[in-house]
């Protein structure tokens, strides 16, 4: 395992010891959490029990030491605001690793790391790294404790920042311990900031290191993350277990863990139907997760925003839960007339990060009114004024907040069994040729649409805004083994369904532009819409357009009352040009390309008919 070293004499303080429960299994528990602390050598551990006294205490903590704000609690009780180092403000994907022991099990899309290297590097990094501060053993549930698709994990840490927000994004404390301690497998997953305290030295307001490390073990189930605070990089349950960890067992297991939101829909008939959505990082899944119809007799139930698990039932259907308790959700552009729901989840409870804050202790970010207060600090700390001429939040400014505060939550969004699958989404943010909706011919066209997926450039991790790229199933930055053996699994849970209850499949775009650069879509609300024409496509009361690219919707069988979009605007969005579209095959088939042997025939075969189509058209 690690390189041999001399660990610190260690002064562990009493709080928050370790349950004493007596199995060979919480002794193999002790002895690794001992084993990293003989490695990072913090000042002290204290083991998570998950009581609220305990989250008041760390959080009276982490203001006392000056790295949470705490929020007036007037506007916004038990509230806070964190405000990270400038270079912390997003995932790190050129840093992203997967160790897995052969590269071809990485695949091409995953920056990939020989696990021996990736264990040197760590016992390099990690190697003191807690040095002055106090080490967390945060247990964790993805899923209600002990429910059938739900995985636990443990996570130390030397961020209480972190524990915090774990606490708000999972199930936490000793009831997950104690099903360690009887025998249920585990993730390992260690964090570390990367900023050791000198004895004396006074600390930052958000430690982090300019060398950050995230690594993936996917045959030993373990995660090391180095250098960074910032959300995904430190909420290890999240992207790094829930989805690159998760997915490998996944494609063990035979289930799917995916980048979706997860809604019921219930129509004007009272009919309810469960819809799925994949897009990519800052592209609308939060905010269709708390969809609040513009049409009548609509109503969406909110039972997740981020994270699916999806298993297929004995009855051949897919069923599906979400895995956290807890939204980590892009604070610009969510405003009373965008996101209401979301607005009122955020009463309170809530962890801010890097938003800006109002003279009155309140917080405030770009979207939330339309109008600017006259004065804030922006997330920086800095004096900011409307006419200071950058925003005064972060692009990727977040807000870390319970489910269980959203308004229309599902009363069931905790059920371990899940929810039947009717429809999946994939969706991404496109300027152009993606039309509003198009709905797959079956479940391989639907893999197709999912596999082919390319979307703009966000501000949710490091790169240049706007520039298209590939995201497969918006999971390119969270797959965690290679993404065309990732497509074929998808074509095999396909095939192990009934054949008539597989979910139906169709590709959003609320994000396509005209010509003078303006959204041709109102978005938000309406996108109720969109979702009004799948489900009456699916009950079979709608007939459909044969496209090249997929079946598109009549205009006149969209439900536009009281919609602001004009006619011209209409068929611009639904606009099908052969010759981009060409052009779009020809991207697709270098794409391909790059998964070698690894990509399933059948996607190439869509790929002949997509171009087969085109021509004819
Ligand atoms: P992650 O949490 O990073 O995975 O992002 P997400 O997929 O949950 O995206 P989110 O719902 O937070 O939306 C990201 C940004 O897109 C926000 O600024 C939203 O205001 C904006 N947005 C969401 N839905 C729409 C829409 O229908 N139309 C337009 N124009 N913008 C949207
Ligand atoms: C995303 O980038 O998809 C997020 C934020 O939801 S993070 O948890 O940092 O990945
Ligand atoms: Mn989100």
């Amino acid at each position: 395992t690690f390189a041999p070293h001399t660990p610190a004499a260690m002064p562990l303080r009493s709080f928050g010891t370790a349950p004493a429960y007596d199995t060979p299994a919480m002794a193999d528990l002790v002895a690794w959490v001992d084993e990293i602390a003989a490695l990072t050598q913090p000042a002290a551990i204290h083991w998570v029990g998950g009581s609220r006294a305990e989250n008041d205490a760390l959080l009276r903590t982490l203001v006392d030491e000056g790295k949470l704000i705490k929020l007036n609690p007037e506007w916004r009780p038990g509230s806070y605001l964190a405000r990270s180092h400038p270079s912390d403000v997003a995932r790190t994907e050129s840093r992203t690793f997967i160790a897995s022991e052969k590269e071809e099990d990485a695949g091409p899309t995953n920056n990939w790391e020989d696990p021996a290297e990736a264990r040197a590097q760590i016992g390099e990094l990690f190697e003191g790294s807690m040095r002055g501060r106090t080490m967390y053993v945060v247990p964790f549930s993805m899923g209600p404790v002990g429910g059938a698709l739900s995985h636990i994990g443990v996570q130390v840490t030397d961020s209480a920042y972190a524990v915090a927000s774990i606490g708000i994004m999972t199930r936490v404390g000793d009831a997950v311990t104690r099903q360690i301690a009887e025998g249920a497998p585990w993730v390992r997953t260690v964090h570390s900031v990367g900023a050791p305290l000198a004895p004396g030295q006074t600390d930052v307001e958000w430690p982090c290191n300019d060398n950050k490390y995230i690594v993936h073990f996917p045959e030993t189930l373990e995660v090391y993350s180095f250098g960074s605070g910032y959300g995904g990089n430190a909420i290890l349950a999240k992207k790094c277990f829930a989805l690159r960890i998760a997915s490998v067992i996944a494609r063990d297991e035979g289930w799917l863990a995916e980048h979706m939101l997860l809604i019921r829909v219930v129509s004007p008939e009272g009919k309810a139907y469960h819809v799925a959505g994949a897009f990519p990082s800052a592209c609308g899944k939060t905010n269709l997760a708390m969809l609040r119809p513009t049409i009548p007799g609509w109503s969406v139930e909110t039972l997740g925003d981020d994270i699916a698990w999806i298993r297929p039932g004995e009855d051949g259907r897919l069923r599906a839960i979400n895995p956290e308790a807890g939204f980590f959700g892009v604070a610009p552009g969510t405003g009373e007339s965008t996101n209401v729901t979301a607005v009122e989840t955020l009463w309170g409870n809530t962890i801010f990060t890097n938003v800006a804050l109002r003279p009155d202790g309140d917080v405030w970010w770009e979207g939330l009114t339309d109008e600017a207060p006259a004065e804030l600090i922006d997330w920086e700390g800095n004096a900011w004024t409307p006419d200071s001429g950058r925003p005064a939040a972060h692009p990727n400014s977040r807000f870390t907040v319970p489910a269980a505060q959203c308004p229309q939550i599902a009363d069931d969004w905790e059920s371990p069994d899940g929810v039947p699958l009717d429809v999946i989404l994939f969706g991404g943010r496109r300027a152009t040729n993606v039309p509003l909706v198009v709905e797959a011919t079956d479940w391989t066209h639907g893999v197709f649409l999912g596999a082919t997926i390319s979307s703009e450039r966000t501000a949710a991790a490091e790169g240049t805004l706007g520039e298209l790229r590939r995201d497969p199933f918006a999971m390119l930055p969270f797959c965690g083994y290679n993404m065309g053996d990732y497509f074929a699994h998808w074509l095999k849970v396909g095939r192990s369904l009934r054949f008539d209850r597989a979910p139906r499949v169709f590709q959003v775009n609320w994000f396509r532009r005209g010509a003078d650069g303006r959204f041709l879509w109102p978005g938000f609300g309406d996108n109720s819409r969109v979702i009004d024409w799948i489900i009456r496509r699916i009950e079979g009361k709608v007939t459909a357009i044969e496209s090249p690219i997929g079946r598109l919707p009549r205009i006149e069988d969209l439900n536009l009352e009281g919609a602001d979009v004009t006619q011209a605007d209409l068929e611009e969005l639904f606009d099908v040009d052969p010759q981009a579209w060409q052009r779009e095959a020809d991207s697709t088939e270098e794409f391909f390309a790059t998964f070698g042997a690894k990509l399933p025939p059948a996607l190439n075969a869509e790929l002949a008919s997509l171009r087969y189509r085109l021509q004819k058209a």
